[in-house]
């Protein structure tokens, strides 16, 4: 077992965790699960779509690229007011975390950024824990998203950086791994994470797994997403991810980053409340909720609310770390 956070995981350690038998999988999960956390609590963060559509880059999963034809409905950017009142309702709905997603290859430094930096602010104010994914960004950017109060930035490794050329031509996995770095050196939480069903092998998914929990510190958030197919995008046929895979998924990154939050992301409005249990009892502790998460369908808040009550689950307060950190000043 386990006893520390470790960041010198071996390929091979990786595939002993992923390939052992299911349940002692999720047993081994749940024990380090329970040792590290709350394992009652489960962080419910509310996705919206600020700017949807017409994206330059040819994400192969992605309904947002503007190459693809989806029939998603292309947004400009979002008033500021508008974001602020989508905000709002999700805190009503019991969410703690608000993620705010533009469909950019990149942020430029222009009006449009000026204004999401205003978002941010706003939403900070609400008590809400604000988070982003706005596509590459330089460590200056990420600068200014920090000072604005950003509490978290999501951008994904999406797959193993041998397999992501198959997935996406118009950047690179170290592009990727750049924006990391650059929200990493301002403070701000980093959430990275992944996608499986794209195609991709177990050892690219070992891959992913060792690539992010070797990081010199684990993201704080590490989203794991079952592709949602989409028509219209070159994915579309892919066959349905089982959900054994996610639950395997879930188990080894719970195993290998111990005090991350894992997230039970894109995937749960084809996943029964039993299977979604046993996610949970592999380790997940994050959930994605709102009847959309930015173009697709999600379970509502009210079909969520009668999960976690059927399962005795609570969701977590928002800053609880720097809660945390506070009490421990003061006792
Ligand atoms: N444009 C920015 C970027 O690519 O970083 C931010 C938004 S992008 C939609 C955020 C993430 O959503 C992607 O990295 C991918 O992991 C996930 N995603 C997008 N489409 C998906 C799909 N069809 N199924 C599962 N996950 C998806
Ligand atoms: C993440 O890992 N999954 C979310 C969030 N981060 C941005 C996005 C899932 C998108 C699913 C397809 C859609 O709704 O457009
Ligand atoms: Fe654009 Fe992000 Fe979709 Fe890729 S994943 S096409 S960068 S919105």
């Amino acid at each position: 077992m386990q006893n520390a956070i470790r960041n010198n995981w071996s390929i091979e350690e990786i595939y002993e965790i992923y390939n052992a038998p299911l349940l002692e999988l999720v047993f081994k999960a749940a024990t380090i699960h329970k040792k590290f956390n709350d394992t009652a609590e489960v962080q419910v963060c509310t996705l919206l779509s600020i700017k949807t559509g017409g994206c330059t880059e040819d994400c192969a999963y992605c309904p947002q690229a503007a190459r693809y034809n989806t029939g998603v409905n292309v947004h400009a950017l979002m008033k500021k007011e508008e974001v602020l009142s989508y905000a709002q309702k999700a805190k009503d709905a019991g969410s703690t975390r608000f993620c705010m997603g533009a469909a950019w290859r990149e942020v430029r430094d222009n009006k449009d950024f000026d204004r999401v930096i205003e978002m941010v602010k706003g939403v900070n104010e609400m008590g809400m824990e604000v988070c982003c994914t706005l596509g590459m960004l330089t460590e200056t950017q990420a600068q200014k998203l920090a000072d604005a109060g950003l509490y978290a930035y999501n951008h994904n490794l999406d797959t193993s950086s041998e397999y992501y050329s198959e997935i996406i031509t118009t950047r690179t996995y170290n592009d990727r791994l750049q924006t990391l770095d650059n929200v990493r050196k301002t403070g701000v939480s980093v959430c990275c994470g992944g996608i499986i069903g794209l195609g991709e092998t177990h050892e690219d998914r070992i891959k992913m797994l060792h690539t992010l929990s070797t990081m010199p510190e684990h993201p704080e958030s590490v989203p794991i997403n079952a592709l949602v197919a989409i028509a219209g995008t070159p994915l579309e046929h892919n066959q349905r991810v089982d959900v054994w895979d996610m639950i395997r998924m879930i188990a080894a990154a719970r195993i290998l980053m111990p005090k991350s939050m894992v997230r039970l992301s894109a995937g749960r409005t084809s996943m029964s409340i039993a299977e979604q249990a046993l996610c949970f009892m592999a380790g997940a502790n994050s959930i994605f909720a709102g009847d959309k998460l930015l173009t697709t369908p999600n379970p509502s808040f009210e079909e969520d609310d009668a999960m976690f009550q059927l399962l005795g689950l609570k969701p977590r307060v928002a800053f609880k770390e720097e809660k945390e950190l506070v009490e421990e000043m003061i006792n």
